[in-house]
Formats: C-alpha cells, sequence, structure tokens
C-alpha cells in the first residue's frame, strides 16, 4: 500500500495481482479497502490489468455493490456493455470540472469504478478531490448561503446542443418523462418539443457511514459562467436565459455571481490531486466524499466507469 498526497487530498494505492487471482485476492482485502476508500475519499487499484468490461463489472460488484443505469443524464455517455459506460464524452481539449456525480438529482452512486483502456499521450487525468477538504475551504457566510438556500438547477432540452430530452431521460414517451419529474421533485414545461425543467438541491449531504458533511452539488459545473468565455458569448447570443441548456441558480432563484463562482472553483483546485492513468488501472471514487472531474489531453483516450449503489450496513467503520 502506498499513498499519493497533493494539497488536502490523499489517494491510497493498492498493488493488486493479476488476473489469475485478482478476485480472491479483492475478497480477502475487501473490509481494509473499504475502509480506505471511507477514510480518503477515493483509492487506486494498481497493477490489476483490467482488461474488459466484465473484469470492471466484477471489481465493482466485490467494493461496490450493485450496478446502476445512468438516468437523468446530463452528461453524453455511451453504454458499452450491461452497466459499464464511457466516461463523459466531450472534446479532449475541454477540461470538466470537479463534481460529485449526479448530485443535481435525487438519487446519486455511491461509488464510480474509473477503468482507462487506452491512455491518452498528454494529460487526461481524472483529478479528484476531497469534498471535506472543499466545503472547509470555502468561506463561512458562501457555505451559509448556499446551506439555507440549497441550488436551483435548470435545463432546457435541445437538440444538438447539451442533451436532448430523449437522451437524458431515455425515453421517447413524455408521460414517463413528466412521471419520473412528478416523483422526483422537478418542475417541467414544455413549450412545442422543448422541455425545460427545473429543481432545488440541497447544496451540502451527510455521508451515510462517516456522518461527516460535503460540499455536494453541482452549481458551478451547470452555472453558465463556468464556461470558456466564448461559449457562453454564443450561447447567450442564441438563447434566451430560460433556454440555456443547463444553469444554476440560488435555491431561490437568484443569480450566483462571478466572484462566488470564482471561490467555488478554486476551493477545488486548491484540492485537487491528478495522478498519470496507466492502462488497466481502476479508480474507485466516493462519490460524497470526494468529486472528480477530467484534464484535457492529447492523443486517444478510453476511459469507461460504472457506478454502484452500496449496501452501506456491510461496510466498516473508517
Ligand atoms: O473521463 C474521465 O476521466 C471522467 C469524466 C467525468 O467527469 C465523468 O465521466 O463524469
Amino acid at each position: 500500500m502506498s499513498f499519493l498526497e497533493e494539497s488536502g487530498t490523499v489517494q491510497p494505492v493498492a498493488t493488486v495481482p493479476d488476473r489469475a487471482e485478482r478476485g480472491e485476492w479483492l475478497l480477502a482485502h475487501r473490509p481494509e479497502l473499504r475502509r480506505l476508500t471511507l477514510r480518503h475519499g477515493s483509492l487506486r487499484l494498481v497493477g490489476a490489468a483490467v482488461a474488459s468490461t466484465d473484469e470492471l463489472a466484477g471489481v465493482a460488484a466485490v467494493l461496490g455493490g450493485g450496478a446502476l443505469e445512468y438516468t437523468e443524464r446530463s452528461t453524453p455517455r455511451s453504454r458499452v456493455a450491461g452497466s459499464v459506460y464511457t466516461s463523459t464524452e466531450y472534446p479532449a481539449d475541454q477540461r470538466i470540472p470537479q463534481h460529485n456525480e449526479s448530485s443535481y438529482s435525487s438519487r446519486w452512486p455511491d461509488h464510480l469504478f474509473f477503468l482507462a483502456t487506452r491512455t491518452p499521450r498528454t494529460g487526461g487525468q481524472t483529478p479528484v478531490a476531497d469534498s471535506r477538504t472543499v466545503l472547509t475551504g470555502l468561506p463561512a457566510e458562501l457555505v451559509e448561503k448556499f446551506s439555507a438556500l440549497g441550488v436551483r438547477y435548470t435545463r432546457a432540452y435541445h437538440d444538438g446542443i447539451g442533451l436532448s430530452w430523449q437522451e437524458a431521460f431515455q425515453t421517447e414517451d413524455r408521460r414517463h418523462i413528466e412521471a419520473y419529474c412528478r416523483d422526483n421533485g422537478i418542475a417541467w414545461e414544455w413549450e412545442g418539443d422543448l422541455l425545460r425543467t427545473s429543481q432545488v438541491r440541497p447544496a451540502l449531504t451527510r455521508h451515510p457511514v462517516t456522518g461527516e458533511t460535503v460540499w455536494f452539488n453541482q452549481a458551478h459545473l451547470f452555472h453558465i459562467g463556468s464556461l470558456p468565455a466564448r461559449t457562453t458569448e454564443a450561447l447567450l447570443a442564441v438563447f434566451p436565459e430560460q433556454n440555456l441548456p443547463r444553469n444554476a441558480y440560488f435555491g431561490d432563484g437568484s443569480p450566483i455571481d462571478a466572484d462566488t463562482l470564482a471561490e467555488i472553483h478554486a476551493a477545488f483546485d486548491r484540492t485537487t490531486l491528478a495522478p498519470d492513468w496507466t492502462q488497466g488501472d481502476v479508480m474507485v471514487v466516493d462519490n460524497i466524499l470526494a468529486s472528480h472531474g477530467r484534464a484535457p489531453y492529447t492523443g486517444d483516450r478510453t476511459v469507461l466507469v460504472t457506478m454502484t449503489s452500496a449496501a452501506w450496513a456491510d461496510w466498516p467503520t473508517p
């Protein structure tokens, strides 16, 4: 066991024996590996030489729990096999800001298992940040305001810019979407074929096992001001504000100003750890205790992900 450490985020690195012994080894070391994930928010399995979607699903089943579908989607992914998907398919020159997966939703995965099957020439790390350190690194008044008001996420679903409603909700049937929205506290409206949704979610959450309170939202990622300036200008030239593909406000609908947004980005940047990928390595992320993102890259890169739901009662205390 070794540890990577950078500005407040520590990532344990476990060296896993090769294919033949991998399953048995993971099972034998499960309590220890789970405890480390609870303590540090993420864990890297190196030497694991995971080479297929089945093998990734196997690792996730042993260490995580039941596999989940990617529902209420906010980014493009392709299903590769079963519950294994590509990581978010954004252009290589774009950075994906840190985020806790699906924290805009009423349901989110407990763990993410990332596997690099093709490593880029440069960059392309999947950086992680400790959500506890992000919270303590933010000004108290900012945290208080977000904690009191929550985050309002707004979306408008277009064909070709962002996700269509068919892709986001994985259905062609408007009634299914309306039922989903009703069941999950999402306000919706149709304007012809255009769907708009709005939902208010907490900005903080508590980890079910450690009891720690963490920064857990995607306000900065949804916010129009986080896009490259040229993209923001182009979107605002085409769409009225209510038709932007994604945006975020305080829960009462008031705007999140540029300084607040900058504070949030800075809190993540101060505590991000970004080791290079080696093909066949797996990174386990506790989705509450750690956020993840993606660095820009050159060359060809494939990172797969499977998301799981934990039976927390079976987990050790950290
Ligand atoms: O490609 C990656 O490394 C991660 C991308 C990402 O943020 C995601 O899939 O949620």
